[in-house]
C-alpha cells in the first residue's frame, strides 16, 4: 500500500477515535492482536456512565470509570520540576508537564524546540518548583496560562494550557531562588509577582563575602506575562518568602520570616516579629517611568528602591518566621501565616491606601485580627462563603475558621471563631480549595499537601511518598474523601472548574511552538507534511521526514560518522490522539510527534554501523513496525 492510499483509508476514517482507529485497523490490517484486544471488548464511556448512575451508594469522589472529573487540578512537582495534572476528585493523575526537568517521553530538554524554550537554562538538568498558578481576567480563570517558579535555578516559566506545554521560561537576573510566585488578578494578569528569597552581595562577582552591609540584599520581581521579560525589580529589606496581590490590581504582599539578615538559624528566629511587605505596584510602576532606577550589572532590568522608608512600600509587622500569604477571596484580607507563632495575621487591604497615604502612626493598624489557630500554621485557603482553612504543620491539622467571628473575637467578643480541626497525615504544607484565589471561591474540595506519608501507604524503602489528601468541605465539617501518595513534592496545587480549560485536540500546523523549525525547513526547500528528504550542509545533515500510522517516510539514511544529524517529522496523522515517537537506539534520542506537530532533535552519529530507530508512542497494531536505520560509514 503506498502513503497516498494510506491517506486516504485515515481521512475517510476522520473522525473516529484513537480506540476506534485502533480496533478499526486490528481488524482491517494483517491484525498482529485479536480484534478483541483492541476492539469489541472495550465497553463504552456511556454503558460506564450508565452503570455506575445504577451503582447503589455512589460516593461523591467516585467518578466511574469513562465518567469526566469536574475539576482539573494542577500540582507542582517540587523538585521533580514538572507540573502534574490532575482531575478532581477522583484525583486520578491525567497528564504530566515537563518544565525545569528532562523527560524522554515527550523529549522535554532533548528536542530543538524545547531546548530553544529552555534558552541558557537548557544547561539545567534540575530544577524545583513550587507554585503554580492560573492566568485571570478580572479576578477569574481564563484558561490562557499557567505559571510557576523554579526555586532552584531562580527561574519563572510559563505554560501554555491549549496544548499544556511550557512555552517561556525566563531566567531572572541578579538575584537567587524564585520562591513565591502569584498573579495579577484584576483586571487582568498583566503582571506575575515572583519573590527571590536569598538575599545576595552586588555585585555578586567574588568581590564581596561579608553578607552584611547595604549591598547585600534581594528583590521582588514583576515579569510581563505576555512577553515574560521581567519589567522590573524592587530592592527589599530582609528576604522574601511568600506572596500574593489583591483584588483592585493595587497591591501585592510578600512575607519575610528573615528580617533579621541573619545566615545562621538561630539568627533568623531572633526576633518576635518579622514583617509583611506590600508593594504600591502603581507607585513603582511611576517610579520606572520617571527614571527613578538603577540597574545591575549586564541587565537592562529597571531596579528601584523599595527599602523601609522608600514610598514604594510598606513593612508591616507581623510575629514570627511567617509563611504563606493569601488573599481572601471576597478581596478583603491579606492572611499571613506565622509559622513559629501560632497565629495567622488579617491585614486588611482596604486600609492599604490610608497606609501609603501615611495615615496610621502604627502599620499594625492594618491587622484587624491575629488569630490564635494552633501550632506551626503555613497557608490558609477559603472556602467563598467566610471561612478560612489553614493548615498546621506542627499539629498535623487543618483548622477550619471564620474570618469575620475571628475578627470579633480579636477585639473582645465572646465568639467561637474555630469551627473545626481535622487531623491529616502527615505535617501539612499547603492547602488550596476549589477556584479559591479567585472571586469564584465555590467551597466544594479542598487538597492538602501533605510532607509526610509514613504509614499511610504501602512502604517503598527509606525514601516515601508524600501525600496528598483531598476534604470535601461543601457542608458544615471538613470530611477526609481521599488519600494519594505523591512523588517528591508538590509544594502546592491550583483547582480550576474543568470549563474555564479548553485544550486543542490536535495541533495547528502555525502554532508558534515549532515555528523556528518550520522556518528552518522553508530555507532547506522543504514541505514538512509531504517531503521526505535528506539535506547535506558539510558535516551537518538534515533528515526531514513525515510520519503516517505506522510508517516514517524515510526508512533508511545514510551520514558519516562525526556528522551533526537533525531529525525533522512532521506528524501528517489527523486522527486525534494518534502520537508517534521517534528514538534513535544507542544515542539518547527520544521524542514525541502528536498529530499535526512538527518535531526536530539534533545529535551526532560517533559511532559507525547500522542504527534503528522506532516509534515510541503505541500508535497502531503496526506500532512495534514502525522503524528505519541510520547507516553511519566509518570516518
Ligand atoms: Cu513549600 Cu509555598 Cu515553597 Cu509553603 S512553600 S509548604
Ligand atoms: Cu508510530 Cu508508534
Ligand atoms: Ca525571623
Amino acid at each position: 500500500m503506498s502513503d497516498k492510499d494510506k491517506a486516504g483509508e485515515i481521512i475517510e476514517s476522520k473522525g473516529l477515535s484513537r480506540r476506534g482507529f485502533l480496533g478499526a485497523s486490528a481488524m482491517t490490517g494483517a491484525a498482529v492482536f485479536g480484534a478483541a484486544t483492541l476492539g469489541s471488548s472495550v465497553m463504552s464511556r456511556e454503558a460506564f456512565a450508565q452503570a455506575a448512575k445504577e451503582g447503589k451508594g455512589k460516593s461523591k469522589i467516585h467518578v466511574a470509570p469513562g465518567e469526566l472529573d469536574s475539576y482539573y487540578g494542577f500540582w507542582s512537582g517540587g523538585h521533580q520540576g514538572e507540573v502534574r495534572v490532575m482531575g478532581v476528585p477522583s484525583m486520578r493523575e491525567l497528564m504530566r508537564i515537563p518544565v525545569f526537568n528532562v523527560d524522554s517521553a515527550t523529549g522535554w530538554g532533548l528536542t530543538n524546540e524545547s531546548r530553544k524554550i529552555l534558552g541558557d537554562g537548557a544547561k539545567f538538568l534540575n530544577g524545583d518548583c513550587h507554585h503554580p498558578h492560573l492566568s485571570m481576567t478580572d479576578g477569574k480563570y481564563d484558561g490562557k496560562y499557567l505559571f510557576i517558579n523554579d526555586k532552584a535555578n531562580s527561574r519563572v516559566a510559563r505554560i501554555r494550557l491549549d496544548i499544556m506545554k511550557c512555552d517561556k521560561i525566563t531566567t531572572i537576573p541578579n538575584v537567587q531562588a524564585i520562591h513565591g510566585l502569584r498573579l495579577q488578578k484584576v483586571p487582568y494578569t498583566k503582571y506575575v509577582y515572583a519573590n527571590a528569597e536569598y538575599f545576595i552581595p552586588h555585585p555578586n562577582d567574588g568581590s564581596n563575602f561579608d553578607m552584611t552591609g547595604d549591598d547585600v540584599y534581594t528583590m521582588f520581581n514583576v515579569i510581563d506575562a505576555e512577553s515574560m521579560e521581567v519589567a522590573f525589580q524592587v530592592i527589599v529589606d530582609g528576604n522574601l518568602d511568600n506572596t500574593d496581590s489583591d483584588f483592585t490590581g493595587k497591591y501585592a504582599a510578600s512575607t519575610c520570616y528573615n528580617s533579621e539578615k541573619a545566615t545562621d538559624l538561630g539568627g533568623m528566629m531572633r526576633a518576635e516579629r518579622d514583617w509583611v511587605v506590600v508593594f504600591n505596584i502603581a507607585r513603582i510602576e511611576a517610579a520606572v517611568k520617571k527614571g527613578d532606577f538603577i540597574t545591575l550589572g549586564d541587565s537592562k532590568v529597571p531596579v528601584v528602591n523599595g527599602r523601609a522608608g522608600s514610598e514604594l512600600t510598606r513593612y508591616i509587622p507581623v510575629p514570627k518566621n511567617p509563611h504563606g500569604c493569601n488573599t481572601s477571596p471576597d478581596g478583603k484580607y491579606f492572611v499571613a501565616a506565622g509559622k513559629l507563632s501560632p497565629t495567622v495575621s488579617m491585614i486588611a487591604i482596604d486600609r492599604l491606601d490610608d497606609l501609603f497615604d501615611d495615615k496610621f502612626e502604627d502599620p499594625r493598624e492594618v491587622i484587624v485580627a491575629e488569630v490564635e489557630l494552633g501550632l506551626g500554621p503555613l497557608h490558609t485557603t477559603f472556602d467563598g462563603r467566610g471561612n478560612a482553612y489553614t493548615t498546621l504543620f506542627i499539629d498535623s491539622q487543618v483548622v477550619k475558621w471564620n474570618m469575620a467571628d475571628a475578627i470579633r473575637a480579636y477585639n473582645g467578643e465572646d465568639v467561637k471563631y474555630i469551627k473545626q480541626k481535622i487531623d491529616v497525615h502527615y505535617q501539612p504544607g499547603h492547602n488550596h480549595a476549589s477556584l479559591t484565589e479567585t472571586s469564584e471561591a465555590d467551597g466544594q474540595w479542598m487538597v492538602v499537601l501533605s510532607k509526610f506519608g509514613k504509614d499511610r501507604f504501602l512502604p517503598t524503602g527509606p525514601l516515601h511518598p508524600e501525600n496528598d489528601q483531598l476534604f470535601d468541605i461543601s457542608g458544615d465539617e471538613m470530611k477526609l474523601v481521599h488519600d494519594g501518595p505523591a512523588f517528591a513534592e508538590p509544594h502546592d496545587c491550583v483547582l480550576a472548574r474543568r470549563d474555564q480549560i479548553r485544550t486543542k485536540k490536535i495541533w495547528d500546523r502555525d502554532d508558534p511552538f515549532f515555528a523556528e523549525t518550520v522556518k528552518r525547513a522553508e530555507k532547506d526547500g522543504i514541505s514538512l507534511t509531504s517531503d521526505n528528504k535528506v539535506i547535506r550542509d558539510g558535516n551537518k545533515v538534515r533528515v526531514y521526514m513525515t510520519s503516517f500510522a505506522p510508517a516514517y517516510g524515510v526508512t533508511e539514511f545514510t551520514v558519516k560518522q562525526g556528522d551533526e544529524v537533525t531529525v525533522t517529522i512532521t506528524n501528517i496523522d489527523q486522527i486525534e490522539d494518534v502520537t508517534h515517537g521517534f528514538v534513535m537506539v544507542n544515542h539518547g534520542v527520544s521524542m514525541e510527534i502528536s498529530p499535526q506537530q512538527t518535531s526536530s532533535i539534533t545529535f551526532t552519529a560517533d559511532k559507525p554501523g547500522v542504527y534503528w530507530y522506532y516509534c515510541s508512542w503505541f500508535c497502531h497494531a503496526l506500532h512495534m513496525e514502525m522503524t528505519g536505520r541510520m547507516l553511519v560509514e566509518p570516518a
